[in-house]
């Protein structure tokens, strides 16, 4: 398979609103994210997001429940750790999104922002959703960057993604009361039909538009999956003031 360029990969996400670049991060960089994740895992460093706060299918009802201390992100990645940091203002990420936006590209931190562990057990799906429901910017035209710190497949909940879902208008009544993209909606099916679960291998990379519909499944493995995951969006396109999406400085590249 030929390599795709920048520009073939940018034009990939316009059309598809998700493209997956192989191989972008080296397996040793990978492992030693992925080491300082485990450790603050263990160590339970705050801020935290447990599978209990979210209760998707498959979580704990509560923090009380068993397993109610199973980690779903450890929030702020961009102030975790030096290496973290390094990887959300990298040179190839500052320029993979010059090329998307056409200017001057912002790291968010209020959304994303996280390393994000999918464990055997306690380990939840996430439903048909828009990244964008909750997020308030002049436009919707943000990109998030999914490095897999390790293989990711349908086995151990991998990403799925509706593609040309992201140029779809469809009406609020398409999702329900949380903007879940109703699936017991037939027009909404014959959309979930299409969709694709690319298997990652370690270093592999999914930029996807924060409109594209994804899901994911729980995980059925025996090892936590961990993913290092940043949003972007153009120097132009501000949080709304006063909005979740306004409230942490963002980070000009
Ligand atoms: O890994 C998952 O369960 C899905 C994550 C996701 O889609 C999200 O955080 O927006």
């Amino acid at each position: 398979m030929s390599v795709q360029s920048k520009k073939e990969q940018v034009q990939a996400l316009r059309e598809r609103g998700f493209v997956v670049v192989p191989g972008l991060v080296s397996p040793e960089r990978c492992e030693e994210l992925k080491r300082i994740g485990e450790a603050q895992l263990r160590e339970a460093a705050a801020p935290i997001e447990f599978e209990a706060d979210l209760r998707y299918p498959g979580a704990p009802v509560s923090k009380e429940a068993p397993g109610g201390h199973t980690v779903r992100r450890l929030l702020d990645a961009y102030s975790r750790h030096p290496r973290f940091r390094e990887w959300a203002a990298s040179p190839e990420i500052a320029g993979w999104m010059e090329v998307y936006f056409g200017e001057t590209p912002v790291l968010s931190r209020a959304h994303h922002n996280c390393m994000m562990s999918k464990h055997p057990a306690y380990g939840s799906l996430t439903g048909w959703h828009r990244d964008v429901r909750y997020w308030s910017f002049e436009r919707d035209d943000l990109v998030s960057v999914w490095l897999a710190l390790g293989p990711e497949t349908v086995e151990n909940g991998g990403l799925w993604f509706v593609p040309g879902s992201q140029q779809e208008a469809f009406t609020s009544e398409r999702f329900d009361a949380s903007k879940f993209f109703r699936a017991d909606l037939p027009e909404n099916q014959a959309w979930i039909d299409r969709a694709v679960s690319p298997t990652l291998q370690t270093g592999d990379v999914v930029f996807f538009h924060c409109n594209t519909l994804h899901s994911a499944g729980q995980n059925q493995t025996d090892q936590v999956k961990f993913s290092l995951v940043f949003t972007y969006h153009g120097a132009s396109n501000v949080p709304l003031p006063g909005t979740r999406s306004a409230s942490l400085p963002e980070v000009s590249l």
